[in-house]
């Protein structure tokens, strides 16, 4: 089964994937007993072949890190956490929601699903049911600071929400990246195992990768960088399609073949200049148009954009514009272009059949923001907790989320925790999010429980399958997430499903674990194996090729027809909201307005590092050596006038907030942007995380209505208007 020659005496290697980023790297881990001894790389993995980055060989220091949580933690009045048994809090727990239900109704009772969700399937699907179960509008998750833009797009153009295609890196003759540092982050919405090396190989093949980012980044700085003023993605794109359109160089047949709505591309345009664009992207538009021609010559060309295009003001325009000039140069669903993916799970047939996914099929309460697949975004959060009136949010279960570190205004989101009548957090930490819980649930993490890579299998550039049993015991008393919900969810009657049936059969007594559930769905899906009727997959199967299984070497083309959910499988171009935000994008004053340039001379941008996974692994010695405070990276240009020196402390001053943090003299970033990494500035009870110390970013970020990408409700994150000052002076420069 699982277990594969053992060396050492009483050790056995199990393999299964990592849990913490979408690359999902297969590996090999050496257990004895119920130690961890080692985590490497799989080189039988279908993608990732062997590679493993710091984080996923640091993991098994997380597993038994002296400040994890491996009982229930109930908040005393002095702000302290007692332990207590399972029983007591979920029954408390239970008895509150009971009550909250009997005056408020269910409809204020909330959910929020953070990033690690997308390798926990049970976690993922119970939070889903449960929130439907509950009939609540009060589903959060981390997409709306990540891509809920994408998902908007994809219900748009594709008429389903998770229809996002992605790089064929492995044939791409040349591959823009708009915002991503996949050297770093290792892709994200595109899981392409040893990305670094893929990216090389285009080059190595004759093609080109081209890099467009504030930063040169560690991805800029291995490939072509054009450096772009933050928040010129918009404008980049427009200006490249119209040169595109106005030169005749779209494919006239890809355009007739897999669209409508063409025609109406030049009127879209209409209102774009060169002089508009070079300003607003601090490009020529002698090389705007020199890049735009270049793709649409190429015989097969990628534009990939990531955070850096989707976490500002005009995200799903950004999305948008993306997908048109994949499109409109022939480019989608092309060998070596974007193509749609080959899960192994249907995850756009289970979403259509629950009817999950959609687009502005309601409001919310509060700020009027259109839902996207049923869910509200985190920058209204606060105000759907402090608002009184029928549906005011008044209990949040978290699983997963650091949310007052990770959401925009993290500061208010923090307060305005405080004023929830009951918040559970699932999270092996006591956190900054979590330290506001009046329960804290001990979760198993991912190397404790079976698992699938959920979100990844959408994407891959390697189509495959894999589900792996759990690899060695769960620390103390911890819990899979799944059964922790599942838990809460009887002691108020329901089943955490959004399916009729499984409502009734929880009447009865009868109810599926998530593993069967799942295992049903996978059978009589695509690659199923229908129950022996064909030769597919099963979870049984699956769990004896614990490397996974590829289903095709490469992902298909030539589905498009089949891939688009809109009449004919023709993908509608002419989109009227796409239409007025391009309006107000071309409305909106100009980034060289002068009163708001003196007030604001500078542009913060995030930065991910290579050690560090969104909010955690930052309690990890291994993974935290040397400074780990966040350094505020600013062109010397920047920094002179600012008396600013190596390791001076800095104030950083947006609208919103301000922070303090040393600052690092590097002209890595183009003159006027400034670059910090983000989600750093802990609280709580990781000791070493709350140590390092650092501001926090999203201290500085908005979560007003005005301050979000308006047809998706995504967080501004990126391209944040500030200004610097000295605070100290660093020792070494005194002295
Ligand atoms: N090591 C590591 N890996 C990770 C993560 C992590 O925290 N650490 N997080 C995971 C998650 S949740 C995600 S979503 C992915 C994200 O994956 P990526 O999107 O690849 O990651 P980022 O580092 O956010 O990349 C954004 C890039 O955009 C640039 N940028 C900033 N503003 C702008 C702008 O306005 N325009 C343009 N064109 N570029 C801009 C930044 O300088 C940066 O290089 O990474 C995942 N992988
Ligand atoms: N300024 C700025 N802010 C950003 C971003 C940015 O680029 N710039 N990026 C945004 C993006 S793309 C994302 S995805 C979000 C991510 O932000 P979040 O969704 O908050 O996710 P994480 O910080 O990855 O992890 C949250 C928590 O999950 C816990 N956890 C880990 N594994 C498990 C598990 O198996 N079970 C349970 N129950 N808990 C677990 C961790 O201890 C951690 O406290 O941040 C966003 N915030
Ligand atoms: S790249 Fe991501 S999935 Fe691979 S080992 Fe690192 S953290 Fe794990
Ligand atoms: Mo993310």
């Amino acid at each position: 089964m699982n277990e594969h020659g053992s060396g050492t005496a009483g050790t056995v290697e199990r393999k299964t994937f990592c849990g913490i980023c979408e690359a999902a790297c297969g590996v090999v881990v050496t257990v004895q007993g119920d130690e961890v001894l080692k985590i490497r790389g799989d080189v039988d993995h279908p993608n990732s072949k062997g590679f493993l980055c710091p984080k996923g060989a640091a993991f098994g220091a997380v597993r038994d890190d002296p400040d994890r949580v491996l009982q229930p933690l109930q908040r005393q009045p002095d702000g302290r956490f007692e332990p207590v048994s399972w029983d007591s809090a979920l029954d408390d727990i239970g008895a509150r929601l009971r009550d909250l239900i009997r005056r408020h109704g269910r409809e204020s009772i909330g959910v929020h699903l953070g990033n690690p969700n997308g390798w926990n399937y049970g976690a993922f699907m119970w939070l889903l049911g449960m929130a439907a179960a509950l009939k609540t509008r009060h589903l959060y998750t981390a997409s709306s600071v990540d891509i809920n833009n994408y998902w908007v797009v994809g219900e748009l153009l594709y008429g389903h929400n998770l229809v996002t295609p992605f790089p064929d890196i492995a044939h791409t003759q040349f591959l823009i990246v708009l915002g991503a540092n996949p050297v770093v982050t290792h892709g994200s919405m595109m899981t392409a195992g040893r990305v670094k090396e893929q990216m090389a190989a285009i080059v190595e093949r004759g093609g080109r990768v081209v890099v467009i980012d504030p930063r040169r980044s560690e991805t800029a700085a291995q490939f072509e960088w054009q450096p772009m003023r933050p928040d010129g993605d918009p404008w980049l794109l427009a200006g490249m399609l119209k040169t595109i359109v106005d030169e005749g160089l779209t494919d006239g047949d890809a355009l007739a073949r897999q669209t409508r709505g063409a025609e109406g591309l030049p009127a879209l345009l209409a209102a774009v200049t060169g002089e508009r664009v070079a300003a607003e992207t601090g490009i020529a538009w002698a090389d705007v148009q020199a890049l735009a021609r270049a793709f649409a010559q190429s015989p097969a060309a990628a534009l990939y954009g990531r955070c850096g295009a989707s976490l500002g003001p005009f995200s799903t325009l950004t999305n948008y514009l993306i997908n048109v000039l994949n499109i409109a140069t022939g480019n989608l669903d092309r060998r070596g272009g974007m193509v749609f993916g080959q899960p192994m799970l249907d995850t756009e047939g289970f979403t259509r059949l629950f009817k999950i996914n959609g687009y502005d099929r309601w409001r919310t309460r509060v700020d009027g923001i259109p839902e996207v697949m049923g869910t509200s975004p985190l920058a209204t959060l606060p105000r759907e907790i402090r608002t009184p009136g029928k549906g005011q949010l008044r209990a949040l279960l978290i699983a997963s989320g650091n949310i007052a570190t990770t959401s925009c205004a993290s500061g208010e989101v923090g307060a305005a925790l405080d004023e929830l009548e009951l918040l559970i957090s699932l999270d092996p930490y006591i956190t900054e999010t979590s330290q506001h819980a009046h329960y804290i649930l001990p979760p198993t993490l991912w190397l404790e429980r079976d698992g699938m890579p959920v979100f990844s299998q959408m994407h891959a550039s390697v189509p495959y399958a894999q589900w792996t049993p759990a690899s060695v015991a769960a620390r103390g008393d911890a819990r899979d997430d799944w059964w922790i919900i599942d838990a809460i969810c009887k002691r108020i009657g329901l089943v955490p499903s959004p399916s009729k049936a499984a409502q009734w059969l929880g009447k009865l007594g009868i109810r599926l674990s998530p593993a069967t559930a799942v295992d049903l769905f996978m059978r009589l899906g695509p690659a199923g194996d229908w129950f022996g009727l064909k030769p597919g997959i099963s979870r049984r199967k699956l769990f004896q090729q614990t490397s996974g299984v590829t289903l095709s070497a490469e992902p298909p083309v030539g589905v498009s027809r089949k891939r688009v959910h809109h009449p004919g499988g023709l993908i509608p171009l002419a989109q009227p909201l796409m239409a007025s935000e391009m309006a107000r994008l071309i409305a909106r004053p100009s980034a060289d307005d002068p009163a708001q340039a003196k007030l604001w001379p500078l542009r913060l941008i995030s930065m991910r590092e290579l050690r560090s996974q969104n909010s955690w692994l930052h309690n990890v010695p291994k993974l935290t050596t040397g400074d780990r405070r966040p350094h505020l990276r600013i062109h010397p240009d920047d920094a002179r006038p600012l008396a600013l020196h190596d390791g001076d402390d800095a104030a950083i001053t947006s609208p919103w907030g301000e922070i303090t943090v040393p600052v690092t003299i590097s002209d890595e970033v183009m003159r006027g942007t400034v670059a910090l990494p983000h989600n750093w500035g802990h609280g709580g009870g990781w000791r070493r995380a709350v140590a390092i110390g650092g501001g926090r970013y999203n201290d500085l970020t908005a979560n007003t209505a005005a301050e979000i990408d308006v047809p998706s409700g995504n967080a501004v994150l990126n391209g944040l208007r500030v200004r610097v000052t000295r605070r100290s002076v660093a020792l070494a420069a005194a002295s």
